[in-house]
């Protein structure tokens, strides 16, 4: 019989091109060469669609070199490439990426592709409505208020229900770009001006006092959602947050697995992380970030459909200590999407 034939799309028009690439490195290092024929096609940061390379080490990371996706491969045919693959990995962060318009494409183009469809890559990449529906179903989130385009700023009340500090985020954002943290209410306008630059549409996020755990949920070609063993995110530099390079160029993080947080919360942060992706309607896999309060008290902070995806991210990382390698998460994911096939179920 054939092999699986899989595309892994990577690069893109966005921020996050050589993030991407880095992860692609990795994962087309490890499509399983028994089973599955794997074409690399690369997004321009123009917005060229590119075949290669064919040398996955050209897109890692070597020192502090960005890697980018060079404008002299040769160019494919969006239709005619999709039409002759069998399923699809979408490694494309930000716009254009996983808010659901690549996932669009790929539903018109009838290929099975890899993680969360239309609905959930849209609602999760807006942190608004990720928060609505947490809430419809009861799992525990922070203090927040939304601050649409025609909005200037928070209210007297509003101000005395969120407290000091908060966070002023860009509603809809794949990255931290446009994130700060506001100490005095005197610091909000320009926080709010820094996020609209990034989106019109400005989320504002009472601060969580707690440790910060992470879960993967991860999708079984017979169905099965099951939570990793969670981790907790130690922050080595002095970062305020969690900002781009520190999620990113992994070195700064540092990972307990399984977080030391005792048997009962680790229990409950996995019980509550495939209610979220279920929640969210999710397909695949995700992480779910926590906040466990010092009383004990979990607090859902986000989902991402698009997780960090290098061996030494924190996704794989935690299926890795779970017993799932990253060559067989690779399988898994490629053989679920096939597994679902494609169009509404
Ligand atoms: F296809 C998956 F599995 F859904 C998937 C897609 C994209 C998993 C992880 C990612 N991650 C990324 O694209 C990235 C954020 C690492 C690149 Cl920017």
């Amino acid at each position: 019989t054939r092999k699986t034939r899989v595309a892994v799309i990577f690069g893109g028009r966005s921020t996050e091109h050589s993030v991407s690439c880095v992860s692609a490195a990795s994962v087309l290092a490890n499509v399983d060469p028994d089973r599955f024929e794997v074409v690399p096609v690369g997004i321009t940061p123009q917005g060229r669609w590119v075949l290669g390379p064919g040398d996955p080490a050209t897109l890692a990371l070597t020192g502090r070199e960005l890697p980018s996706l060079s404008t002299d491969l040769v160019a494919v045919n969006q239709v005619d490439t999709l039409a002759e693959v069998d399923v699809v990995f979408p490694l494309l962060h930000g716009a254009f990426g996983e808010d659901g318009t690549i996932q669009g494409l790929l539903e018109l183009a009838g290929v099975p592709y890899v993680g969360a469809g239309v609905l959930s890559s849209a609602v999760v990449m807006d942190k608004e409505y990720t928060k609505k529906l947490l809430a419809a179903e009861g799992l525990p989130i922070g203090a927040y208020e939304v601050l649409r385009p025609n909005v200037r700023t928070l209210s007297g009340g509003q101000k005395d229900r969120l407290g000091l500090p908060v966070f002023v985020k860009p509603a809809r954002a794949g990255s931290s770009y446009g994130i700060s943290k506001v100490t005095s209410w005197d610091e909000l306008d320009g926080a709010i001006a820094f996020a609209r630059a990034v989106d019109p549409k400005v989320i504002i996020e009472a601060m969580v006092v707690g440790r910060e755990i992470e879960c993967g949920v991860l999708e079984f070609p017979d169905g099965r959602t099951e939570a990793s063993l969670p981790s907790e995110v130690r922050i080595s530099a002095d970062f305020e947050y969690y900002d781009f390079e520190a999620k990113y160029l992994d070195d700064a993080l540092e990972l307990d697995i399984p977080a030391k947080i005792g048997d009962a919360a680790i229990e409950s942060v996995r019980a509550l992380s495939v209610r979220a992706f279920q929640a969210m309607d999710g397909q695949g896999l995700a992480r779910v970030d926590f906040f466990v309060r010092p009383d004990g008290e979990l607090v859902i902070n986000e989902l991402n459909t698009m997780p960090g995806f290098t061996p030494s991210s924190a996704f794989p990382k935690m299926w890795a200590v779970t017993g799932v390698d990253y060559q067989s998460l690779v399988t898994i994911l490629l053989e679920t999407a096939v597994a679902r096939g494609t169009g509404l179920r």
